[in-house]
């Protein structure tokens, strides 16, 4: 019989960090929303959730990396949105933000989740952050108990 570890959706006793970017907020207070109604529906406390708020996408991983090394989150959520209509330099914003918390989760062994939109325009951000399409802030959230779960089941074997 394989050894099967699965991540269940258990909340409780988690701690838990969410970095935020202001720039464009307005879509970001909607990922940010979604993320802590999501963690409190799966048993996070209030008490073990950290809110950082940074300027842009761009420094959501240095963030997310001093979070990380404290030792005192089982789970970082980096949230953002970056727009292509928006921005003439899309890619430059959008490529650290993602390969940026791909680094600190290895850097630190930390689930660091990627809970950035990177859309063409305003209304697919809208769409994506608690529009029609869901919440990524949400499901960001959901994918942060998961895997600080597995972790823990890997480590206890
Ligand atoms: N930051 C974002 O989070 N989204 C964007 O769409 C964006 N645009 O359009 O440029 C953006 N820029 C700011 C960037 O993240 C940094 O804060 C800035 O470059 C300073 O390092």
């Amino acid at each position: 019989m394989p050894i099967e570890f699965t991540g269940d959706m258990n909340g409780q006793g988690l701690r838990v960090a969410v970095v935020v970017a202001r720039f464009n907020e307005f879509i970001t207070r909607q990922l940010l929303s979604g993320a802590l109604e999501t963690l409190a529906r799966h048993g996070v406390r209030d008490d073990d959730v950290s809110v950082a708020w940074v300027a842009g996408s761009f420094e959501l991983p240095v963030v997310a990396r001093a979070l990380a090394k404290t030792g005192r989150y089982d789970s970082i959520i980096c949230l953002g949105a970056v727009i292509r209509g928006e921005t003439g330099h899309y890619e430059m914003v959008a490529g650290q933000a993602s390969s940026g918390t791909g680094a600190v989760a290895m850097e630190t062994g930390i689930p660091t989740i990627f809970g950035v939109l990177t859309t063409e325009n305003m209304e697919q951000a809208i769409n994506r952050s608690g529009g029609k399409s869901g919440n990524v802030g949400s499901t960001s959230a959901a994918t942060a108990i998961e895997t600080a779960r597995l972790i823990q089941a890997i480590n206890t074997g």
